[in-house]
């Protein structure tokens, strides 16, 4: 708690070097208390110079997913309202899962810096190394219907690339159901898990990936990261992650409360606007058989409409896309 008070203050004084006397009065702690909980943010990874006759002043923070830095200047109520950082787990879609099932509230983040089982669907794996990506699962608690999930994740796949437009800003685009691709490559996934009674939703676990500053040689084929792709920018410097994190809480934040008062429609014209697909010759892979087609449109769900090659259209709930052309 005095660490996040000495922060605080330090976070307000940047410019300036904020003296021992000051921090012992906001705190009401000795000055070799506040020097244990400067050592302590410092082993954080906080930079923070101390000078013998003027005091302490921050220089820099780290780019570790800290709950406390993630939730500064937050602009949301519910989603990041409550943020656990790991440095690693399994998967944070599996931690944020436990966590809802003895009750956590809605809005709770799960962030790691490394996945060990990083999943993606259909039980793929999902490639996390440690302190390059973003990988988080937020609890949502929606007032939903089960077959209505497929609209979160229309929800997730527009705010997540709003945000990394807004970002870095590259021209990310969705590829349904859950990719989201620049220049053609996947930077992020999103994986929706849920838990159900037969007519209402329990909750909602929303795992995202994004790849930020990971190397091209540490992704499969056919991926790519922002730093990848940011023309220009040099490879030496890396993207904060904690502002990724921060940009897509918040757009998340927008979608979700959007989806609530206005409905899908708006959230799926934006998806439209968005995407890759419209018009597009794809192949779908079902679970037990491949159709081809062009895709003709979004349904209100967020069933994929394709009209396949016999004129005949076919609504896709669930599968993967592979572009013909
Ligand atoms: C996805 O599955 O794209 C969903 C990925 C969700 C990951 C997040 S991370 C936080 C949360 N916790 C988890 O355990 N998961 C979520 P899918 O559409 O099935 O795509 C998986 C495929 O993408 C793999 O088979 C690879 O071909 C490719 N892939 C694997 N790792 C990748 C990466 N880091 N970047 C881009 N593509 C990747």
């Amino acid at each position: 708690m005095h660490d996040e008070k000495i922060l605080k203050i330090l976070r307000t004084n940047t410019d300036i070097h904020t003296s021992s006397d000051e921090l012992c009065k906001t705190t009401g702690i000795t000055r070799a208390a506040v020097w244990k909980h400067i050592e302590s943010l410092r082993k954080e990874g906080y930079d923070i110079e101390a000078s013998p006759h003027l005091g302490y002043k921050l220089v820099a923070i780290p780019d570790s997913l800290i709950p406390s830095e993630i939730r500064w200047q937050l602009k949301t109520k519910t989603i990041g309202s409550a943020v656990i950082s790991y440095k690693k787990v399994d998967s944070t879609n599996d931690s944020a899962y436990a966590l809802a099932e003895n009750g956590i509230a809605e809005g709770t983040v799960v962030t790691a810096e490394e996945q060990a089982h990083g999943k993606g669907r259909h039980g793929r794996k999902w490639e996390s190394p440690p302190k390059a990506g973003v990988y988080m699962s937020c609890i949502l608690r929606p007032a939903m219907a089960p077959n209505e999930i497929p609209k979160i994740t229309l929800v997730a796949a527009v705010a997540v690339t709003k945000a990394i437009r807004r970002f870095t800003g590259l021209e990310a685009m969705i590829k349904w159901p859950n990719d989201i691709l620049i220049n053609g490559r996947k930077v992020c996934g999103i994986l929706t898990e849920m838990k159900a009674e037969q007519d209402s939703i329990d909750f909602i676990i929303l795992g995202i990936g994004v790849n930020v500053n990971t190397p091209g040689s540490c992704l499969p084929k056919g991926a790519t990261s922002l730093r990848e792709e940011l023309d220009g920018f040099s490879k030496k410097d890396n993207l904060s992650r904690i502002g990724v994190v921060k940009i897509i809480l918040e757009s998340l934040e927008e979608e979700y409360s959007r989806l609530r008062i206005k409905g899908v429609k708006p959230i799926i014209e934006e998806w439209r606007s968005m995407s890759m697909l419209p018009g597009a010759k794809i192949k779908v892979l079902l679970s037990n058989r491949t159709i081809e087609g062009e895709v003709h449109d979004i349904d209100s769900d967020g069933s994929l409409m394709v009209r396949l090659d016999s004129g005949v259209f076919e609504k896709v709930s669930s599968g993967d896309v592979v572009m013909l052309r």
